[in-house]
């Protein structure tokens, strides 16, 4: 008999400290008051696979130790039916139930669960749906969810992916969680625990492929000892089900195999691709395939040899057809040199410019993947239009957890609901209904193949993104991906539980900040779909809006003194909107039937335009402004009031980056603003902008050491100006009286924290030492951001609850460190409630 009591390493290793490395998957022991007070759990666990690499073996594993984790039960772990004959928790597939016949009901990676007292029966379809059916279970007990079920659960669409932006130096391209857990100089580690653990999480929400390498791909992945440690990665992560992919370098057989050519077409270019895949598909028999980035921001591909884009996707497709592998074809081709002075010329139209007369060429196991805005990621755009234009072409949507445009994690932006809007987006096709979900899925134009590609990028950091609230993002992603027709709410709700306990205060608040998180950032960031206003030519991080035009990239705003907007329309504009279905490309050609949320996307208006609300588009822009920083100023309040319901180590992290949030908001509520007024020179009919009343900059104290210098661009700074010490070998004082009237305040310092140096402050209030920090946000955030003074190093502490008498003496002193000469911009002291 062989039966297994043992644990395994990792799942429900209950962590002393919440460090957040089983993210949700943490079966945590449930309080006894949301147990059954008669609960009937089988005797055993019945897992009927005894390969150790099956995900049916891995189901009666993770059921076992979830079960200890969440109820402190051990339950005796079989692997064949003989082995016991009393009531099991049932583990197995459809096949291997039913004496290999399929479930008739259940598509591909589906599974069915039936749960009663003493009986549980979790049957998948394919070995992962079984684990899949067996993380259902487990997240059921865990959210105290003991009642019967009985139900059958299919994923909407068979490709449901993840993509790592990962090099293979170990850097990752826009990851902002510490080093790759996949790469280590060049090559591919020894100690894969983490790549196991990651598979645990991406299995345990429905996803079943990976592509482990940056789609900005280094053709030395496909060395003999590189294929050898793809393997050793898909063999980490097989049990769990998920299948690796890898990204290609389009122009290898030349930079690799030296070959004078990499033309799709040539014989010798054609041979040597073959003969790598065969090579890693005798390493990887299940390989999910390619993923291919050509032709797009200075990548190879087959437009140098005037082939078509498809002759290049084709190339890879005939190559994993044989072994079933497909191939994932990105559409961000776009031209990043294009003219700015050309009214005409737009980015947003490129894809389907290049796609559109490709459709019916491609072989049908390329996906073509699509970002899901025409252009990037940006806080509001319309769906791609791609999506309607290619009937005859399998697709997919790529989004992105990883918040580029969006914070980069050290805001709380939670993303689903943006999700949701693309999704339910109705292209109109044929002017029948055609929600982007459902053509991603292939249900819309009967394609056989289709889904979800999401970019990850998680690190090294224990909370695997960067920030544990973050994680609400990935877990949201693979159950839309699985089934899109999920509230977005709901899902966090689970998350919730999950990852912090069902406590309804905590609950309450993880959902109302996470929930009005992207309003808020799209609010103090860009409106109306100008898109998010990050400095698009540096870090992609804070404010700096005329980064936007006058350049190649083609992200433009025509902004202007008069007006804002890019005129897509086809009578006047770029032409962008025809290429919609005509229902909805009428109903972008017109101001008036064009919703606000996406006005500046279609159309240039005069800033003084008015909305439907009343409201003109430039007060607009400061309302919407003022009102996001302020519900930013919202979340780390809300937080506090958490204290001693969640763990200290996750409640100090996450204070930490709302506050940080809270602070950052204000940067992008003035900057935003202020440019604006410059631009426009149209006054804030409310007097906000410019001025305020309870700041003093910090070019206005008293100095001792420190210089005026300005600030690039010069609206992230307060009054245009900041200081910083004369030199990096010395310390200063900046010192003021404070007029106001005597009560308590809440004391900001916003300053600048550089890469390169971390910087000492000290503030004081009539010599008693009010605070100490270092500029070391790189430390606490877990990335850098500039090595500037910018939108992105612009920052600020809060001192809360200061009793201030008038005429008391605030002295700050910075010390320099490295290059970072302690920055400062201003110190506001904000009555009780105000926001500066
Ligand atoms: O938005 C741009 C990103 C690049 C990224 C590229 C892409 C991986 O800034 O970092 O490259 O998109 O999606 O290919």
């Amino acid at each position: 008999m062989r039966v297994s009591w043992g644990l395994l390493a990792f799942p429900a290793a209950a962590s002393a400290i919440e460090n957040g490395i089983n993210g949700w998957l943490r079966y945590a022991p449930l309080p006894n008051n949301e147990r059954p007070p008669n609960l009937r759990l089988p005797g055993a666990i019945m897992a009927l696979s005894t390969n150790k690499t099956s995900p049916v073996y891995t189901a009666g594993q993770e059921l076992q130790a979830g079960i200890k984790g969440i109820l402190n039960q051990t339950l005796p772990l079989y692997h064949e039916p003989d082995e016991w004959l009393g009531s099991t928790i049932l583990v197995a597939t459809t096949g291997e139930f039913h004496g290999g016949k399929p479930a008739a009901t259940l598509a591909d990676d589906g599974y069915l669960l039936h749960v009663r007292p003493g009986n549980v029966v979790i049957l998948g379809q394919t070995e992962r749906g079984a684990l899949y059916g067996a993380f259902d279970y487990l997240s059921r007990i865990a959210q105290g969810r003991f009642s019967d079920a009985d139900l059958i659960a299919n994923p909407d669409a068979p490709i449901r992916w993840v993509n790592q932006w990962d090099n293979m130096d170990g850097s990752i391209e826009r990851g902002y969680a510490g080093a790759s857990i996949f790469f280590r100089n060049n090559t591919i580690p020894k100690d894969l625990n983490r790549v196991s653990q990651y598979a645990r999480l991406l299995a345990s929400i429905g996803i079943n492929g990976i592509v482990v390498n940056n789609v900005n791909a280094n053709a030395n992945l496909l060395t003999d000892a590189n294929i050898d440690g793809l393997g050793r990665i898909a063999d980490a992560m097989r049990p769990y089900g998920v299948q690796i992919g890898i990204s290609l370098n389009f122009a290898s057989p030349q930079t690799l195999g030296g070959l004078s050519t990499f033309d799709p077409l040539d014989r010798s270019v054609i041979s040597w691709w073959t003969d790598k895949t065969n090579r890693l598909y005798r390493r990887i028999p299940d390989m999910a395939g390619y993923l291919v980035k050509a032709n797009s921001e200075g990548q190879a591909g087959p437009l140098t040899y005037n082939r078509t884009l498809a002759d290049g996707a084709n190339l890879f497709a005939k190559a994993v057809q044989p072994h079933g592998g497909i191939v994932m074809f990105r559409a961000f081709v776009y031209d990043n040199h294009i003219n700015p002075a050309d009214l005409k010329a737009d980015r947003a139209k490129h894809a389907v410019e290049f796609f559109k007369g490709l459709d019916g060429q491609f072989l049908d196991n390329v996906v073509v993947q699509i970002k899901y805005g025409p252009i990037d990621f940006q806080v509001r755009e319309p769906a791609s239009p791609l999506f309607a234009n290619i009937p005859q072409t399998n697709t997919a949507i790529e989004l992105q957890i990883t918040q580029e445009y969006l914070g980069q994690q050290s805001h709380l932006v939670y993303l689903a609901p943006l999700w949701e809007t693309i999704l339910n987006f109705d292209l109109r096709a044929d002017d029948q209904p055609s929600l982007v979900r459902d053509v991603v899925a292939g249900h819309r134009f009967s394609n056989k193949r289709g889904g979800y590609a999401g970019v990850v990028n998680v690190g090294t950091n224990t909370t695997w993104l960067g920030s544990h609230l973050a994680m609400s993002n990935l877990y949201a992603y693979g159950r839309l991906a699985w089934n899109p027709n999920q509230d977005p709410q709901a899902l966090l709700e689970d998350w919730t539980r999950l990852t912090f306990g069902s406590d309804p205060l905590v609950l309450g608040v993880v959902t109302e900040i996470s929930m009005a998180s992207w309003p808020a950032y799209e609010n103090y960031t860009g409106n109306f779909g100008i898109q998010t206003l990050t400095d698009i030519l540096y870090t992609h991080y804070g404010p700096n809006p005329a980064s936007q035009d006058n350049n190649g990239w083609g992200q433009w705003t025509r902004a202007d003194h008069n007006g804002i907007g890019m005129d897509r329309t086809v009578s006047t504009g770029t032409g962008f909107s025809g290429q919609y279905p005509a229902e909805v490309a009428e109903k972008f050609e017109s101001i008036e039937t064009t919703p606000d949320d996406l006005l500046l996307w279609f159309h240039h208006v005069n800033y003084t335009h008015v909305l439907k609300s009343g409201k003109s588009v430039i007060q607009h822009f400061y309302d919407a402004h003022y009102a996001g920083a302020e519900t930013a100023q919202t979340f780390p309040i809300a937080w506090e009031s958490l204290r001693n319901k969640i763990d200290t180590e996750r409640f100090n992290d996450v204070l930490f980056r709302l506050r940080y949030q809270a602070g950052h908001s204000i940067v992008w509520r003035d900057s935003i603003c202020q440019f604006y007024y410059n631009l426009s020179g149209i006054p804030d009919s409310t007097g906000r902008v410019g001025k305020h009343e309870y700041r003093i900059e910090a070019e206005a104290m008293a100095l001792k050491n420190y210089k005026l210098t300005g600030v690039n661009p010069v609206e992230t700074a307060s009054n245009l100006t900041a200081v910083v010490l004369v030199s990096n070998h010395t310390s200063g004082e900046a010192t003021t009286k404070l007029n106001f009237d005597s009560g308590k305040y809440d004391v900001t310092i916003n300053y600048f924290d550089l890469i390169g140096g971390k910087a000492h402050y000290k503030a004081f209030l009539n010599g008693k030492l009010l605070l100490e920090w270092a500029g070391d946000l790189e430390d606490k955030l877990g990335h850098t951001f500039s090595t500037k003074l910018d939108g992105h190093s612009a920052t600020r502490v809060t001192i809360r609850d200061v009793q201030i008498q008038k005429g008391d003496v605030l002295k700050i002193t910075g010390v320099a460190d490295g290059n970072e000469l302690a920055p400062l911009d201003y110190i506001a002291v904000l009555p009780q409630g105000v926001v500066d």
